[in-house]
C-alpha cells in the first residue's frame, strides 16, 4: 500500500493545552507521526511519497474562502502585536450571544472556533494545508487505479468544519478528498470514522447530502469530547436524512463491544453501495492511550482492517488521532495489514 507523507507536519507543534484544570504539553505532538511512519517502513508497507500540490481549489470545495484567508493570515496578525506564544481562542459565540463575526483577531477566532484544542503557531497554516494535500495526494493515487491508499496527516482533521477549527483539527482532510472524489467522476462515498472521538466537523460538512454516507464510533459524547455532537439519533437531514450513522459506545468498551458497532456500520456502507471508503484513522481507542476510554489491544487493529478489506471498496485511509506515541505506529498499520490481508484472501 502506498503512503503520501510530509515533513511539513513539523511546522506546527503547539505548545500546550489545558487538560483538567492543568496547563500540559500538546498531546498532539510531532513525534506521532514519526512513529507511525517508521511502522510503515519498518514493516515494509510499500512506497512511501511526498505530496503533490493541488492548490486551494479542493480545500474551498469543503471550506468558506473567508475561513482559509483568516487561518493562513491569523499568525502573521498575531506576530505583529508582538507575541510569540500560541495563538488560542477563549471565547465563543455560545446562546445568548450573537453570531456576528469581528473585525479583531481574537473575535475572529473565537468565530472560527469551537475549542481551545486547536492553538495557532508559526507553521500551523503550512502543515495543515500541507496534510490536505497529502491526503489529496492519496485520492489521487486511488482514483489512477490504487485499490489503497494511506495519507499520514498530521495534525487531524476530523473535527474540522467548513468554518470552524477545534479538537486539534484545522483543514479537513478527509472530507477534502471525499469531496475530491465526487468532483472526480465517483457518485457515493462512505466515510467510516473509527477515531475515539466523534466526527463531528465531518458528520457536519455532508449532513444534508445522500453523496457521502457518514458512519462514526466513538466514545459517548454524553461524557466524552466533542459532547455537543455525536448522538445516536443524528442521522442526516433533509437530502441526508438516513445518510448520517452515530454509534455512541459508553467509556470501557472492548473489542467485543466496539467490533459489533464495526459490524453493524460494514453492513451499513454495503448496503449504501459506496463507489469508494474513506477511513478517519483514528488509534485512539486503545487501551493505553493518555486521552480516551477504550479498551481496543493492538491485535485487535488487524481484525478492524480485515473487515474493512471484507468491504472489497477502494479504500483512503486518513490519519486521525492517537496519543499512545509508543503504540501510535504499530496500531495504524495494524490495521492496514490487516486490510492487506482481507484483500489477498479474497483474490
Ligand atoms: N482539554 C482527535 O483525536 N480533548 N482530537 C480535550 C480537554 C480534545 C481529539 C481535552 C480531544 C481532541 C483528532
Ligand atoms: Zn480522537
Amino acid at each position: 500500500m502506498l503512503t503520501i507523507y510530509s515533513d511539513d507536519h513539523r511546522l506546527h507543534h503547539g505548545r500546550c493545552e489545558l487538560i483538567d484544570g492543568k496547563l500540559m504539553p500538546c498531546f498532539e505532538m510531532p513525534s506521532r507521526a514519526d512513529h507511525v511512519l517508521d511502522q510503515v517502513k519498518k514493516r515494509k508497507l510499500g512506497d512511501i511519497q511526498g505530496p503533490t500540490d493541488f492548490g486551494r481549489a479542493p480545500l474551498l470545495r469543503v471550506h468558506s474562502a473567508d475561513y482559509l484567508d483568516f487561518f493562513e493570515g491569523a499568525w502573521a496578525r498575531w506576530a505583529a502585536l508582538g507575541q510569540e506564544g500560541d495563538l488560542l481562542p477563549f471565547t465563543w459565540p455560545a446562546r445568548t450571544l450573537r453570531q456576528v463575526k469581528p473585525t479583531g483577531l481574537h473575535g475572529e477566532l473565537g468565530y472560527y472556533s469551537f475549542d481551545a484544542g486547536a492553538p495557532i503557531t508559526a507553521g500551523t497554516w503550512q502543515a495543515a494545508y500541507s496534510a490536505a494535500q497529502v491526503a489529496l495526494t492519496a485520492q489521487a493515487a486511488i482514483q489512477q487505479g490504487a485499490h489503497a491508499a494511506f495519507a499520514l496527516c498530521r495534525p487531524p482533521g476530523h473535527h474540522a468544519a467548513g468554518e470552524v477549527m477545534g479538537g486539534y483539527c484545522y483543514l479537513n482532510n478527509a472530507a477534502i478528498a471525499a469531496q475530491a472524489f465526487l468532483d472526480q467522476g465517483r457518485r457515493k462515498v462512505a466515510i467510516l470514522d473509527v477515531d475515539y472521538h466523534h466526527g463531528n466537523g465531518t458528520q457536519d460538512i455532508f449532513y444534508s447530502r445522500d453523496d457521502v454516507f457518514f458512519a462514526s464510533i466513538h466514545g459517548d459524547p454524553q461524557d466524552e469530547f466533542p459532547f455537543f455532537l455525536g448522538y445516536a439519533d443524528e442521522t442526516g437531514e433533509g437530502a441526508g436524512q438516513g445518510y448520517n450513522i452515530n454509534y455512541p459506545l459508553p467509556a470501557g468498551s472492548d473489542w467485543a463491544a466496539w467490533s459489533a458497532a464495526l459490524e453493524d456500520a460494514c453492513k451499513r456502507i454495503a448496503s449504501y453501495d459506496a463507489d469508494v471508503l474513506v477511513i478517519s484513522l483514528g488509534v485512539d481507542t486503545f487501551k493505553d492511550d493518555p486521552i480516551s476510554q477504550f479498551k481496543l489491544d493492538s491485535p485487535d487493529y488487524l481484525e478492524m482492517g480485515k473487515r474493512i478489506g471484507q468491504l472489497g471498496k477502494p479504500t483512503l485511509f486518513v490519519m486521525e488521532g492517537g496519543y499512545a506515541v509508543e503504540e501510535i505506529g504499530i496500531n495504524a498499520v495494524n490495521v492496514l495489514e490487516g486490510f492487506q490481508r482481507a484483500q489477498s484472501g479474497a483474490r
